[in-house]
Parts: structure tokens; sequence; C-alpha cells
């Protein structure tokens, strides 16, 4: 029997942090270039680079994946001692990308905050599902939110909780579970490709912004493009949400 195809309700909205959230990635590639620089290493990622690099989520893997380009054997060290050496290398990236946001001149795009205030007043819980490393997302959302910023968010998932990195989608699978939500229920917002496919591997319908970094990407699947969240009020978000039938999560559907 047909399952009766329901309206859902929008009960919770779920963000992407870097490229989403703000365009974090030119303030990610000075911090890359400025650890490569403390560290005494000829690396300077420029910008066409970068944009390949973005392919590999998480900065301590788009680390591993260009010191393989550059030496296949990564200068003879143990899988060990890399990871250790990248380690400490990530660490210095993530101190100075910390230093390069704290004064708020990476501010949220358009939209956001506005987005965000609005599902706190209707009591719509809101969640952060990112790759990046925790202290990113604290820096940031400090910087611009200001010491009580958590509370816009009921649910943070970042690398720390969720280590398989997109187009993975367990980030997005732990978000979910943790609101205790369907899918359906839910939009994703995202910027990449690799976002994207993470997303709709939860299952999420997802609303992509994409950015200077991420605009060449094919974003097969989004349930919207836009140009960012400006345009984008709660009130269109539910009433699209709500337009759309979607067919109720039964078991095994
Ligand atoms: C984007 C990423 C991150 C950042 C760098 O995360 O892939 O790796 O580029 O941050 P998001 P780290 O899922 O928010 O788009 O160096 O901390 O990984
Ligand atoms: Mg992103």
């Amino acid at each position: 029997m047909e399952t009766p195809r329901t309206k859902t309700p929008l009960q919770a909205l779920i963000f992407d942090v870097d490229g989403t959230l703000a365009d974090t990635e030119d303030a990610h590639r000075a911090a890359f270039n400025q650890a490569f620089a403390d560290a005494g290493l000829g690396w300077v990622w420029d910008e066409t680079l970068y944009i390949e690099l973005l392919d590999v989520a998480g900065g301590k893997e788009r680390i591993l994946h260009y010191w393989k380009r550059v030496q296949p054997d990564l200068g003879g060290v143990s899988t060990s001692r890399a990871s250790e050496w990248i380690d400490r290398l990530h660490a210095s990236k993530t101190t100075a990308y910390g230093r390069l946001v704290q004064d708020g001149s990476v501010a949220l795009r358009p939209g956001v905050l506005q987005l965000l205030q609005a599902a706190h007043r209707q009591g719509i819980p809101c969640a952060i599902a990112t790759t990046t490393t925790r202290a990113n997302v604290d820096a940031l959302l400090l910087a611009n939110l200001g010491p009580a910023w958590q509370q816009h968010f009921a649910v943070i998932e970042d690398a720390s909780t969720a280590p398989l990195k997109k187009p993975h989608p367990q980030v997005y699978l732990q978000a979910l579970e943790r609101l205790g939500l369907p899918a359906h229920a839910c939009l994703a917002f995202e910027d990449s490709a690799n976002g994207l496919a993470a997303a709709r591997g939860a299952g999420l319908a997802t609303v992509v912004t994409p950015n200077r970094y991420t605009q060449r990407h094919v974003f097969t699947g989004a349930w919207r493009q836009l140009p960012s969240l400006q345009a984008c009020a709660l009130a269109d978000l539910q009433a699209w949400h709500a337009g759309e039938t979607v067919r109720a999560c039964t078991a095994g559907s």
C-alpha cells in the first residue's frame, strides 16, 4: 500500500560552517600558509591550488594529500611519524586561523544571522555539521555572535565528533540522531559538492549557497541553489518545505 504522502513541518536547520555560515576559506588558506612558513617549508597554497585541494575535506587530510603529491614517499618517514608531524603542523595552522578570525573580520554571510535569529524566535533548533576543527568553530562564532554563541545551536557535530569527513554522511547522521529528528523534517545548508553529497547521503534536502571557492562545483540533487541566504527568510523555507509533499519515513522505505 502506498505510504500516504505527508507534508512535514520544518523542524530543524543544519548548517555547514566553512563557506556556508561564513566565507572562511581565505582565512584557512592564509593560516595554512602561515603554518608552512613557520615550519620553514617552501609550501605555498595559492587560490587556484587551494580550490583544487578543497576537494579533500579536513585540514589534516588536505596536508597529507598535498605532501604525498610533492613527496610521494613522504621522505621515507613512517606513517606514525608522518601523522605526528601533520598533527603538529595542523595545530600551528589552527592557532593561526584563530588569530585571523578573532577580530570578527571574517563576518557571517548575508542572511545567516537573520535566519538563526528567526529560528530561535520560533523555537526551531539549529545544528552545526562541519568537518572543521572545533576550535575553528569556537573562534569564528565567538567573534561573530559573542560569548553566548552556543545558544544558537542545539547540536554541534565537528571533526572531533565525526572523524569520517564529507562526503561521508557521518556528521549529518550524527546531527540528526542528536536532534532526534528524521531527515525529512530538516533542511541542510551547504556550500560545496562534498558537503551536498554528505547531506544528501543522510537523506537531507539541502540548500546550497556556493562561494568563490566552490562556484564551479556541480550541485546535482540540491533542493535549492541560492547566491546567498540574504533573500531567504525562514518563512520562505517553511513554505517551500510544506509545499513539497514528502514520503513519510516508514521502516524500510
Ligand atoms: C571545510 C573543511 C575544513 C576547512 C579547514 O569544512 O573541509 O577542512 O577547510 O579546517 P566545512 P580544518 O565542512 O565546514 O565546509 O583545517 O580545521 O579542517
Ligand atoms: Mg563548507
